[in-house]
């Protein structure tokens, strides 16, 4: 027999429960705008070294494209040495040439966003991007609200969003940089060239090399590189993902090192 219990005490559960997170969400080390396969690595590579990493994600599920390995086929593909990640995170694959993997869209998915919540990132789903917290030339937060308040009739006014605080931003929005756009439409950065044609062989390479701060407390990861830098489209092959979002934490992890930035730790 389950415990006895009242609809009301699930109801307290549920809504004190979640207001006690979003008191620690308001101020956090790392927000990352974007829970698609380079935002989660970037968020695990930041939460196993002590940082208080959230992750906000518009849709009602964290993985991104990481579903799907491409036109509906959950069967993903990944480059050597991406099967090193996949070993890291305890995801079986076949080698299907050689140095091209295969592995399950769902199997892999589910393991890296597993991996990323034992590392402690915590997460805001159903919330997107509105706009960033800018100060002093630095990005310094994000104002984000329910994704449903975008889908309400135009008489439904003034749903105000929120502003969540943090010393880094991480733009893992995919195509869309959304976060980079935003300095793109102040003025603060030059016209984005936005991404090339498909080129799978190039665009892995340049996309993990180019992964780096843009801007003061703003670091670009995953497909958000290629829009950010103009580099060719991916195609449907993840390893560069995986990679950029390690190289994305690791420089998070510098900037918290060489700016001596305080760091609010997980628990807090
Ligand atoms: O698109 P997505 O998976 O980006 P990624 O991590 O990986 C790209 C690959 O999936 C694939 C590819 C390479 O093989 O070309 O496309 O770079 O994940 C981006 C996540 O950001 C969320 C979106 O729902 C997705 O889960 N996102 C986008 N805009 C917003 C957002 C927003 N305004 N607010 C919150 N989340």
């Amino acid at each position: 027999m389950f415990k006895s219990t009242t609809e009301s005490e699930i109801t307290n559960a549920i809504v004190i429960s979640f207001l006690e997170d979003m008191k620690q969400f308001a101020k956090t080390d790392v927000v990352i705008v974007g829970g698609g396969p380079s935002g989660l690595m970037a968020g695990r590579e930041l939460a196993n070294n002590g940082i208080k990493v959230l992750i906000i994600e518009r849709n009602n599920y964290l993985g991104g494209g990481f579903w799907i390995g491409g036109y509906l086929m959950n069967t993903v593909t990944i480059r050597s040495p991406g099967q090193e990640i996949l070993d890291e995170l305890n995801i079986p694959y076949n080698e299907f040439y050689p140095g091209l993997y295969t592995t399950s869209g769902p199997h892999a998915c589910s393991k890296l966003i597993s991996c990323a919540c034992d590392a402690g990132v915590q997460f805001l789903t159903m919330t997107s991007f509105d706009d960033i917290l800018f100060k002093n030339d630095k990005v310094s937060g994000v104002v984000v609200n329910w994704t449903p308040v975008k889908s309400l009739p135009r008489h439904i006014t003034c749903v105000d969003p929120i502003a969540l605080e943090s010393k880094l931003v991480i733009d893992a929005t995919g195509h869309d940089a959304v976060v980079i756009k935003k300095l793109e439409e102040r003025g603060v950065i030059d016209k984005l060239p936005g991404y090339g044609s498909m080129w799978v062989e190039q665009s892995e390479n340049l996309v993990v090399e180019k992964t780096s701060k843009v801007h003061p407390g703003l670091i670009v990861v995953g497909m958000a590189v290629s829009t950010t830098y103009g580099l060719p489209r991916m195609g449907p092959t993840f390893g560069a993902m995986l990679y950029s979002g390690k190289k994305g934490g690791n420089i998070g992890l510098e900037e918290f090192r060489d700016r001596e930035l305080t760091i609010e730790g997980k628990t807090n």
